[in-house]
């Protein structure tokens, strides 16, 4: 508390009261999510502030994740991606229900043979071949998250067929998983899962494991994903029996 104080004047510093009054601001959505801010030089007028003291306070609220910056464009309310937990869709279908246009950048497509920790985790045998996707998912052009997804050979022999949905391919191939276990941890993303998702070291991050099957009980997929923590809400409905 102490250090967040001003110790001339006993008040909090004027970045600090700033930055509280646009987060009221934006969580009141007296400015909806999408909308810019006002300029700096429009803010620091208006509310006889220095420029210096609008940046920080800017600073912060970027690095909470409440607001964005994109280049030469201004400051805007950030937009969370709201995704039902209960529903067992795909990156792609989640991109394109909201509008906004996904893409994958891989770093590898490749078949091998399973590890011992894939071959636990898919219920297979040693030596089993399986096909791996390693990607930077985007929606926008904004990096949004980073899937390494392991797939039985037998069922996609050449992973290069993908090019962005796993799940159509899949589908193509009268492969659709028809059921998925997922666990969600919290993460603080490390230096190079935040490079790629072009976030500071350190910030929040989703990790989320996912092994789906088909109808006869067969792993189909095993992906292990990092999701952004400043943009993903992760909902589910509850009933009470
Ligand atoms: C989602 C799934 C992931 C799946 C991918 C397929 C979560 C947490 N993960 O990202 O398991 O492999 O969708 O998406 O939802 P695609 O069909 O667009 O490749």
């Amino acid at each position: 508390r102490r250090i967040c104080r001003d110790p001339t004047s006993h008040q909090p510093l004027a970045y600090l009261r700033l930055r509280s009054a646009i987060r009221n601001v934006v969580e009141q959505r007296a400015i909806e999510p999408g909308q810019a801010l006002p300029s700096e030089r429009d803010l620091s007028q208006a509310l006889k502030l220095s420029r210096v003291t609008v940046r920080k306070a800017i600073a912060g609220l970027v690095e909470e994740g409440l607001l964005t910056q994109r280049h030469g464009a201004g400051t805007f309310i950030a937009e969370r991606i709201v995704k039902p937990m209960s529903r067992l869709s795909s990156f792609t279908e989640d991109l394109r229900d909201r509008g906004l246009h996904p893409r994958s950048e891989f770093f590898e497509r490749s078949v091998g043979e399973v590890t011992p920790e894939e071959a636990m985790a898919m219920n297979l045998s040693p030596g089993t071949l399986v096909a791996r996707l390693h990607r930077v998912r985007y929606g926008q052009d904004e990096p949004l998250a980073i899937e390494r997804s392991v797939v039985p050979a037998s069922v996609l022999p050449d992973p290069t067929v993908v090019r962005d949905s796993l799940y159509e391919v899949l589908e193509s191939l009268g492969c659709r998983p028809r059921r998925a276990l997922q666990r969600l941890r919290a993460v603080s993303l490390g230096v190079q899962h935040a490079r790629q998702l072009h976030v500071a070291t350190g910030s929040a991050g989703l990790n989320i494991e996912r092994r789906s099957f088909l109808d006869d009980g067969r792993v189909v997929e095993f992906t292990c994903s990092w999701y952004r923590g400043d943009i993903y809400d992760f909902v589910a409905e509850l009933h009470a029996d």
